[in-house]
């Protein structure tokens, strides 16, 4: 079998060749993995699956009985609809809360940059400063780059507090769309406003209607979507760097046998990206060698491990389950967290290698890990130094006790909004007539997570294969992006595994039909595209031929991000069931009544050929509503010219 191939028979943990072998190893030498731990909390509980437990105030815990025939109200009187809205909002508040609080963090330190107060930090893309300080407003002419960096951290600084009426980046929002949600009242004014005020409502004996409680949902996840998230990826941008192209490579096999081994795990790429530099440090290096190794290897994990791929091409080790796994290769001298998606039982498997947990934010400890306190006003120094104790337990690796199981696959990212158009040209045209003309039928975002309730990345890529290969465009994010990549179908190459329309675009682009996107909070480019087609046609965005969907979620900030997705106008898909099924009127809103207010909703199918048709169909029927014709596949095939491949620019990372 070779490295890229995955294996989905039934009854599996994980369709990966690498993790199945780690799997194998924990099992052998009795480490508790996330799977163990999973097994040990079966059967779970019935009422908080469905949402029916609340626990809200010192009156309960209470739960409602769901075959009717035990309490239908809490102590206070809370009925199903309420306690299931209220956990729904609260747990949308805290997914949303979280990408927030990550652009906030990358905000300061942007405004310290500008103040120049930080170490290893500066502006990389100068126009895109420029071009972003124009949208917001922000006077540019004859003026220094701090000066307009400056400013423009004070104009989104504000969009985190009460003085706005709505979000500085909505003006990217279709017009249409801003008047329907000006009418339904979920402009989102501000960030923290919205989070705090969902707290708010969502206490004993406040907001009592499930339906204001819902539509204030879907307003603290668009101060996400729109807010938050799109301040961490702009500015991350602007700091680090706005992807393009690259190849990188994933899974287990980018670990290496006879270097210094360094996993950057969580979401921020504040650290991380200085880490990465750090690495090349002429004395660390030197002092690697003096212990016996040949180099320092910097490889990522989850959300930030996709933030250094996208931008310096730094391969990665896997998605959220792999954490555990990749420590139990013996390999790692170093795993370094920062925060969010990041288990607690990391420190204990670390515990049987000489792995050191190092955790750098002040908001994310973990007993047993080392912490070292992450300050910017001296990055390059928190980042060398972090560097230098992973060198240092080099000595300490039991090289008999190092298995890294598979070669590595090769794949591509770097796909931000900028170079997505860029390779089209500068203009949204080419992909609006690829769509118009059938060619492309539409484009679906598969996002998200793995969830140990499901086969490790089984979903993401069947549901992607079944999508590409129906000329179906896929853009994906966060841990769905690395389960694509692992399976090889984001190589330029891969087009061969698309449709016939989609296969010439993509062969003519020199692209995969699977676009990386980015982090978990980069999918704010997702919206920013969907918007900047939308108006490019004049229309509004649920009107295109766009879904989402979610197959592995397990986070809070996914439900965030479905509820903003879904808020702006694309259905989405979940493939994990939500708790809201303790009640109907709630399902019935999410799965139904909101495609008359924002024009999409929610579907939960965790079958991944179900979810295919069913995405199939949607977007059928939006062509269909734009007039756009149904072309059968075969004709397309006879259609479409021979294209030789070209060339994307990309860099060998
Ligand atoms: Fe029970 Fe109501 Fe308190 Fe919730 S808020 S724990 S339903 S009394
Ligand atoms: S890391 S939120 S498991 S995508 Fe962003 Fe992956 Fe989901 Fe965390």
């Amino acid at each position: 079998m070779s490295a890229n191939q995955y294996s989905a028979q039934p009854g599996r943990l994980t369709v990966n060749p690498d993790a199945q072998a780690m799997i194998d190893v924990a099992r052998k030498e009795g480490i508790e993995t996330v799977w163990d731990r999973l097994a040990a909390q079966q059967p779970q509980c019935g009422y908080c699956a469905l949402g029916l437990s609340c626990r809200n105030c010192a009156m309960g815990p209470c739960r409602i009985d769901p075959f009717g025939e035990g309490p239908q109200k809490g102590v206070c009187g809370a009925d199903a609809d309420v306690i299931v809205a209220r956990n729904l909002g609260r747990t949308i508040a805290a997914g949303s809360s979280s990408h927030s609080d990550h652009g906030r963090d990358i905000l300061e330190v942007f405004a310290a940059m500008a103040r120049g107060e930080t170490s290893g930090y500066q502006v990389t893309d100068e126009d895109k400063l420029r071009r972003v300080a124009v949208e917001l407003g922000v006077a540019t002419e004859d003026r220094s780059t701090d000066e307009v960096a400056s400013d423009l951290a004070d104009v989104l600084l504000d969009d985190y507090g009460s003085r706005r009426e709505s979000l500085s980046f909505l003006h990217r929002v279709p017009e249409v769309r801003k008047a329907k949600w000006a009418e339904l009242g979920i402009t989102p004014r501000g960030i923290d406003r919205e989070n705090v005020e969902m707290m708010h409502r969502t206490h004993m004996g406040v907001d009592n209607d499930y339906v204001n409680l819902l539509l204030h949902g879907l307003r603290t996840s668009l101060s996400d979507g729109w807010g938050g998230s799109m301040i961490a990826t702009e500015l991350s941008d602007i700091m680090f760097g706005t992807p393009k192209p690259v190849m990188s490579q994933v899974n287990l096999g980018v670990l290496s046998r006879d270097q210094v081994n360094i996993a950057m795990h969580g979401h921020n790429p504040l650290l991380s990206d200085v880490i990465v530099d750090a690495a090349q440090d002429p004395e660390l290096l030197e002092l690697a060698k003096s212990y016996g190794a040949t180099g320092i290897n910097v490889v990522g994990l989850c959300c930030t491990g996709n933030e250094i791929l996208m931008r310096k091409g730094v391969p990665i080790a896997g998605n959220h389950l792999m954490q555990e796994l990749v420590l139990i290769t013996g390999a790692l001298e170093a795993m370094v967290v920062d925060y969010q998606c990041i288990m607690p039982s990391v420190v204990d498997v670390a515990k049987c290698y000489h792995t050191k947990v190092i955790s750098t934010s002040d908001k994310a400890k973990f007993p047993g890990a080392t912490h070292v306190s992450f300050d910017p006003s001296r990055g390059a120094e928190v980042a060398r130094e972090i560097v230098r104790m992973a060198v240092e337990a080099y000595p300490d690796r039991n090289q008999e006790r190092v298995r890294i199981p598979v070669e590595p696959v090769r794949m591509m990212g770097g796909f931000s909004v900028e170079a997505i158009l860029g390779a089209l040209g500068g203009t949204p045209k080419p992909l609006v007539d690829a769509i118009v003309a059938g060619t492309i039928r539409g484009a679906v975002a598969v996002v998200g997570c793995n969830n140990p309730k499901l086969p490790q990345d089984l979903e993401h890529i069947e549901l992607t294969r079944q999508l590409i290969e129906n000329d179906i465009l896929v853009l994906v994010t966060g841990c769905a992006a690395v389960a694509n990549g692992k399976a090889g179908q984001m190589l330029p190459e891969s087009a061969a595994l698309a449709g016939p329309g989609l296969r010439s675009v993509c062969e003519a682009l020199g692209i995969p039909p699977v676009l990386h996107m980015g982090s978990c909070v980069d999918n704010s480019r997702v919206i920013a595209l969907a918007a900047a087609l939308a108006g490019y046609l004049d229309v509004d965005i649920d009107q295109l031929p766009l879904a989402g969907a979610a197959p592995e979620w397990y986070s809070e900030k996914a439900v965030a991000i479905g509820a903003y997705v879904v808020a702006s106008g694309i259905t989405t898909v979940l493939g994990v069931q939500p708790p809201i099924f303790g009640s109907p009127h709630v399902v019935q809103l999410l799965a139904d009544g909101l495609d008359g207010v924002v024009g999409a909703k929610f579907a939960v199918e965790p079958d991944p050929d179900k979810a295919a048709l069913l995405i199939r169909r949607h977007i059928e029927a939006k062509r269909e509503a734009l007039g756009l014709p149904f072309v059968p596949v075969d004709e397309i095939r006879e259609a479409v010219p021979q294209v030789t491949v070209g060339g994307a620019a990309t860099a060998e990372g």
